[in-house]
């Protein structure tokens, strides 16, 4: 790429990220701050070197296909790459970059904090008490359940899925996990965590399910209508990966009928868009997708994004490029 790349950024990314991004490339920034409509994701893709897009940004086919010929990389500004249609990338000889690692320990707290909020009522307590309607306290009053000494069952033992084990046991819980392979055997004793080649007996016997995988064709409704109605009728599910992980209009039917204990959502399946009959539950917590949201991780998030650009402005291979085999 001879000269300063010319990189399209989709949207406001912290200052600090952006005046870097200007010193080192010729930059297009979204000054509005809202998702781009497709006719001007083409007109990007059309004329940029370097596209930086976010989960908001859905790059499929019909906007590669308007491709430029100078359109070689999309640095992609988040880990998960289901946005961006991988196969026609790499049909056009674009390389696709992501930013794994930063987002973790953020994200792992916020399954935590969905976790606690769901079991412990803490959103409910709440809205009771700006209601005006709180009468005080009861013996029987507000009862969650306890998260000590339960069985959590992770699906999906990558980065993010490690890092909520690891917290997991600090809070008193036993740690599970279904994973497509199983993870090395010095890391499954740190955290003294047992696997379940069957994700089917792993719902069936767990207190607290938390999807932590990334959504791929492969686990598109991976708890599907039937997987969910393997969990037992006390168990709580957590999701701070994909909406699309989930059957939500089958999972909202078994949290009506309280089939299930209740549900802590950080991602839906048509985001922004909630299924109406979620906002009617008290037995869930509901979260606009915040799992990274942290001005730190969005600053690092950015500097992997930088370095990535760099990298292959350079002449060389970056380092999180996204293999269509990794997932
Ligand atoms: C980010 C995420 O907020 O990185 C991801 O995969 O889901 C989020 O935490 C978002 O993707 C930024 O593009």
């Amino acid at each position: 790429m001879p000269g300063k790349p010319y990189v399209v950024v989709t949207r406001k990314l912290p200052d600090s990220v952006e005046t870097r991004m200007m010193e080192l490339f010729r930059v297009k920034l979204n000054l509005e701050d809202r998702p781009l409509e497709q006719n001007e994701l083409i007109e990007a893709v059309k004329t940029a070197d370097v596209l930086v897009p976010t989960v908001t940004d859905r790059i499929d086919n019909a906007v590669l296909s308007q491709a430029g010929p100078n359109l070689r990389l999309i640095a992609s500004f988040g880990t998960g790459v289901d946005h961006i249609d991988l196969a026609s990338a790499r049909q056009r000889g674009i390389t696709v970059t992501n930013t794994p690692g930063v987002l973790t320990e953020d994200t792992a707290d916020m399954t935590m904090a969905l976790l606690l909020a769901t079991a412990r009522r803490v959103s409910e307590g709440e809205r009771l008490i700006r209601s005006g309607e709180w009468k005080g306290w009861g013996p029987m009053f507000m009862l969650g359940h306890r998260i000590y000494g339960k069985r959590l069952g992770i699906v999906g033992m990558g980065r993010i899925g490690t890092a909520v084990a690891r917290r997991a046991k600090g809070f008193g819980l036993s740690v599970h996990y279904h994973n497509r392979r199983r993870v090395h055997p010095s890391l499954e004793q740190q955290l003294e965590a047992t696997y379940w080649e069957s994700l089917d007996q792993m719902l069936s016997r767990m207190d607290i399910i938390s999807i932590n995988c990334p959504h791929t064709p492969a686990t598109y409704h991976l708890l599907s209508a039937r997987r969910l109605k393997l969990m037992q009728k006390h168990a709580y599910l957590v999701n701070t990966a994909r909406g699309e992980v989930v059957d939500e209009n089958a999972l909202t039917r078994m949290l009506e009928k309280k089939e299930i204990a209740g549900a802590g959502l950080d991602v839906f399946e048509h985001e922004p868009a909630v299924n109406p009959k979620l906002l009617r539950l008290d037995n869930v917590v509901l979260l606009p997708h915040m799992g990274s949201a942290t001005l730190e991780g969005r600053v690092d998030m950015g500097e992997k994004v930088i370095i990535n650009i760099k990298t292959f402005a350079d002449g060389h291979k970056p380092p999180d490029r996204v293999l269509e085999a990794m997932l």
